[in-house]
C-alpha cells in the first residue's frame, strides 16, 4: 500500500509480551529473564566490564535460540505487520526487544530502539556487524579486524537507547499509539504514552496480558494474549 505523507500516522510500541507466546521469556513476569539472572551483571556497561565471559554468554544463549528453527513470529506479530501494510498512513514498530521477530512476522518499518541481538558492534571502529553464533572476548571485528573490542549491539541500562530523536518526531505526530507485551518499567519507553499526550494528543490504546505501569494513562485497554488481542483490535 503506498503511504501518503498526508494520512494519519501509527506508533506502536512492543515489548518482551509481544514475543512471549512464540516462546521467547519475558523480563519480569515470574519465569522472566530477571528472575534468573540479574540485570545489574548481563544489562549494564559496568556488568560486562566486570565479566565480559558472563554477558558474552548471557547473549550468546539467547542468539542460539534465536535461531532455533522452530521459533516463528506468532499472530501478533503478523497483525501488526498486516496493519503496515493496509494502513494508509505510515506505521512505525518501536520495539523494545531485541529478537527480529517484527521483520520475520513481515513488518517493515521497526526501529530497535534497545539494539538487536542479531548484531554486534566494534568498541574500536564503532562499526555495527550483523553476527550469527556465539561472540566471545577474543572474536575479531569484522571491519577493521581488530579482536578483541566486540560487544553486542544492544542498549544496557544506563545507555541512551536507539534513535530517540525519530521516535519522539513519530509521537508527536501520531493519530494513534498502541503500546502491546510491556509492562511500562523502563524509561524512556515507558514515558512514551505520557509524551504523546501531551503533544499529539493521538488516541492511546494498551494491549497486554494484564495492566502494565502506565495503564491509567492510556484512554483504552485490551486485556488477554497478544495472539488474540492484537489481531482482534487491528482487524
Ligand atoms: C536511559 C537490554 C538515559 C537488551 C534493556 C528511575 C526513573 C526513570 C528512569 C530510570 C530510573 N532509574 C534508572 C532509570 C533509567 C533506566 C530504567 O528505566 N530503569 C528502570 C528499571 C527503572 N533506563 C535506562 O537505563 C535506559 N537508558 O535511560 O538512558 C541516558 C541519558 C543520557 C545519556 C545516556 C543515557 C536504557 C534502558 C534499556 C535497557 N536495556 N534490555 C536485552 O537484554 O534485552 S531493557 C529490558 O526491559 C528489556 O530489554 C526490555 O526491552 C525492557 C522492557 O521490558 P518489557 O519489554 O516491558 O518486558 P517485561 O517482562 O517487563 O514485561 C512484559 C509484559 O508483557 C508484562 O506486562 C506482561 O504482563 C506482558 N505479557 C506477558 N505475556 C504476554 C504479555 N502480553 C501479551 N501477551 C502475552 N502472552
Amino acid at each position: 500500500m503506498h503511504q501518503t505523507a498526508d494520512q494519519p500516522s501509527i506508533v506502536i510500541l512492543t515489548g518482551a509480551g509481544i514475543s512471549k507466546e512464540s516462546g521467547l521469556d519475558t523480563f519480569r513476569c515470574a519465569d522472566g529473564i530477571w528472575n534468573k539472572v540479574s540485570l545489574e551483571d548481563v544489562a549494564t556497561p559496568e556488568g560486562f566490564a566486570r565479566d565480559p565471559d558472563m554477558v558474552h554468554g548471557f547473549y550468546n544463549a539467547r542468539r542460539a535460540q534465536l535461531a532455533d528453527p522452530t521459533l516463528s513470529p506468532n499472530a501478533a506479530h503478523e497483525a501488526l505487520a498486516r496493519l503496515e501494510r493496509e494502513w494508509p498512513g505510515e506505521v512505525l514498530v518501536v520495539t523494545q526487544n531485541i529478537d527480529d521477530l517484527h521483520e520475520r512476522g513481515g513488518s517493515k518499518n521497526v526501529l530497535h530502539m534497545h539494539g538487536e541481538l542479531k548484531k554486534v558492534r566494534c568498541e574500536g571502529c564503532r562499526a555495527v556487524a550483523v553476527w550469527d553464533g556465539d561472540l566471545g572476548r577474543d572474536s575479531a571485528c569484522p571491519t577493521c579486524g581488530v579482536a578483541g573490542a566486540m560487544r553486542p549491539h544492544v542498549v544496557w541500562f544506563g545507555e541512551m537507547p536507539l534513535g530517540m530523536e525519530r521516535i519522539y518526531a513519530a509521537l508527536e505526530d501520531c493519530a494513534l499509539f498502541l503500546s502491546v507485551g510491556t509492562s511500562g518499567n523502563v524509561y524512556p519507553a515507558a514515558g512514551f504514552v505520557h509524551h504523546v499526550l501531551e503533544t499529539s494528543g493521538g488516541r492511546t490504546v494498551e494491549l497486554n496480558l494484564e495492566p502494565s505501569q502506565g495503564a491509567t494513562l492510556f484512554a483504552e485497554q485490551h486485556y488477554g494474549p497478544a495472539t488474540e488481542v492484537v489481531p482482534a483490535f487491528v482487524d
